[in-house]
């Protein structure tokens, strides 16, 4: 706290407003957070998403134990920044994958069974309908009931209904009635409609996405939310963003997290746009943190953004840094992340979560603590 009361002293009036207002946990306005991302520095913004992050989360950072599994690259949508879908003419082609029903299933079962969490997110693909992942998640609880299923993007959701004639609330239901349990943060991109014309025209509308996440959050079904930032979108996009889930949160409260996803820009139709630097990251997790008042958890996705960056961004706000992870999460290694074969085990997370001078938490999808390390021998993990 005083660490903040004298860096305030030297800030502009604006700033120290604004901050006066968060270390006094009122809710700041789109006004001031667009002022926070044009003139905050890297150590005023830190500071300040600091405490907020520690008033929320105290000293711990999450992580769980889970495995990705895209069940195809083939994609009916044709977003400017995805590396790694391909068109349905592509089928075939060696760097295009269309998992069946059974090698979904054998991911599952062949992988260590202390995961808690399957995420399973991929292209859109017209022949894997409702009704064919209603019965890969109904396989998969047959398998194990108790494994988390958090499945498909509201676009890939927006997709499969439409196709099979249901609203959002049936389609919804019958998800549900087979199994699924959360829902991933993805396809949310820039909210800004002139700015989705321009990075990823023909997928769900900006409506849609916050419509499909309402429905669900009004069944039970918790969510995640991620913004693709740095490329084409300006500061005031990123707060219109957030401010449109934050409203949304106020009425649900069903988002457990947010997530920042950098735009990567290898091998795709964006790559002449450059990357933001590790700076522009740090201060974009804090103001998040700072903005997203009623959002519990801010999460950086570390085969996105490297272990280290990771490590870093639990002093600016994030207090989660998803899972263990196996390799076959290839959206972002397409897309030239750091990290091209994206795996930790748990006592490597752990470590590197201490080593930040954080508690280590594995939790569960809904944030439930199931092992805290800070008086655990890793030797025993
Ligand atoms: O919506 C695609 C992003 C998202 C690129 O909910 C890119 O726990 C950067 O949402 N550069 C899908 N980003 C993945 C996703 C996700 C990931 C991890 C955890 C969770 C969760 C959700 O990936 C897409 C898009 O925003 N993406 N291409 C790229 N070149
Ligand atoms: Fe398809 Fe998703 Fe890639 Fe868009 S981001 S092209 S919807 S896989």
């Amino acid at each position: 706290m005083n660490n903040i009361l004298n860096t305030l002293e030297k800030s502009s009036r604006h700033l120290r407003s604004i901050a006066e207002k968060v270390v006094d946990g009122k809710r700041i306005s789109a006004g001031e957070g667009i002022i926070l991302y044009e003139e905050g520095e890297l150590g005023f913004l830190g500071m300040l998403a600091n405490h907020v992050r520690e008033k929320k989360n105290k000293n711990y950072t999450y992580f769980n134990r889970n495995i990705h599994i895209e069940p195809t690259n083939l994609c009916v949508f044709d977003c400017k920044f995805c590396s790694y879908s391909r068109l349905l003419k592509q089928k075939g082609d060696a760097d295009s994958w269309e998992m069946t029903a059974e090698q979904m299933l054998a991911a599952v079962k062949n992988h260590d069974q202390t995961i808690t969490e399957v995420h399973i997110v991929g292209g859109v693909h017209p022949k894997m309908d409702l009704y064919y992942f209603a019965d890969l998640l109904k396989q998969i609880k047959i398998f194990r009931p108790d494994l988390h299923i958090k499945a498909f993007t509201a676009v890939e959701l927006e997709y499969m209904f439409r196709k099979a004639k249901v609203s959002y609330a049936e389609g919804i239901k019958i998800l549900k009635a087979h199994g699924l349990d959360s829902i991933p943060g993805g396809g949310a991109e820039i909210f800004d409609a002139e700015i989705r014309k321009q990075i990823c025209e023909d997928k769900c509308t900006t409506e849609q996405w916050l419509e499909l996440h309402e429905t669900a959050h009004r069944q039970g079904i918790h969510s995640n939310a991620t913004m693709l930032y740095g490329h084409i979108e300006s500061f005031e996009h990123r707060i219109d963003h957030m401010d449109r889930l934050r409203n949304l949160q106020d009425i649900t409260k069903g988002f457990n997290c947010f997530i920042p996803l950098k735009f990567r820009n290898s091998n795709n139709q964006m790559s002449h746009f450059p990357e933001v630097s590790v700076i522009e990251d740090l201060r974009n997790y804090a103001v998040s943190r700072i903005f997203m008042d009623n959002i519990p958890h801010i999460k950086a996705y570390w085969p996105m953004i490297g272990k280290s960056t990771a490590q870093l961004s639990l002093q600016f706000g994030v207090d989660d840094l998803d899972g263990t992870i196996n390799d076959s999460t290839k959206i972002y290694s397409m897309a030239g992340a750091e990290d091209q074969n994206p795996s930790m085990r748990t006592d490597q997370l752990v470590d590197l979560i201490k080593q930040a001078g954080r508690i280590p938490a594995e939790r569960d999808t809904l944030y439930n603590i199931i092992c805290d390390y800070k008086n655990h021998d890793l030797v025993s993990l």
